[in-house]
């Protein structure tokens, strides 16, 4: 008979642009970190490695790239931390991650290519324990002051985003994917991240999953 071994969960936090993620990702961290919870917090695009040097250039607008080719960088991204990811799961550290491959899917089919391809470079990466979607409505994020100035922050594709989370987050099962209304106060945000990851953190005796298994 195998047993597997009590393992961290995986959490990856997604949302619209405007959505208060930074700020959510950063609060959870800090109060996993007060509760003394080992964590780690990814964030990608990784704009440190090589490849996430090629992405930032592009999100700036100060390089070009075929859309599938931006696409593989970011996938290629993930895939370059998967094994640290896997490491630290294994060693029962609760890792956090800002943006996944549901970002990837996301924006690149946004943009008009296929959500199947987009879907295939990050097969079989570690699936998340549980996705948090912060969701504000368009008009939300217009009344937090617009968007910023890189190349994805435009209004209309940041419809088409919104549309393909939800396409995606049809999907999941209500245990895996949560939206939660990030139009709210900051506090309350908090509170409902809170009592969702704060369950996962006591390690898991689940096998980890894989995309798009
Ligand atoms: P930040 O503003 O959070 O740094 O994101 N993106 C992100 C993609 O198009 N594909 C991906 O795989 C990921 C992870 C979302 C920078 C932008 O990059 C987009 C916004």
């Amino acid at each position: 008979m195998s047993s597997v071994r009590s393992r961290g969960a995986f959490i990856v936090i997604e949302g619209l642009d405007r959505s208060g993620k930074t700020t959510q990702v950063a609060t959870l961290q800090t109060r996993l970190e007060t509760e003394g919870i080992p964590v780690k917090l990814f964030k990608f695009p990784d704009r440190t490695t090589t490849i996430g040097q090629m992405i930032d250039s592009y999100l700036r607008s100060q390089s070009e790239l075929d859309d599938h080719v931006i696409h593989l960088l970011f996938s290629a991204n993930r895939w370059e931390l998967a094994a640290s990811i896997e490491q630290l799961l294994a060693a029962g550290t609760t890792v956090l991650c800002d943006r996944y491959a549901f970002s990837g899917v996301a924006f690149s089919t946004a943009k008009g290519l296929s959500l199947e391809w987009c879907r295939s470079p990050d097969i079989s990466l570690p699936a998340p324990d549980v996705t948090l979607f912060l969701n504000i409505t368009p008009e939300q994020a217009r009344s937090r002051g617009g968007y910023g100035e890189e190349r994805y922050e435009k209004e209309e594709l940041q419809r088409k985003v919104r549309d393909v989370f939800q396409q995606i987050s049809s999907e999941f099962t209500e245990a895996t994917w949560v939206t939660i209304d990030a139009g709210r106060e900051r506090e309350d945000v908090a509170e409902d991240v809170w009592k969702i990851v704060y369950p996962l953190t006591g390690g898991l005796a689940i096998p980890l999953q894989r995309l798009w298994e």
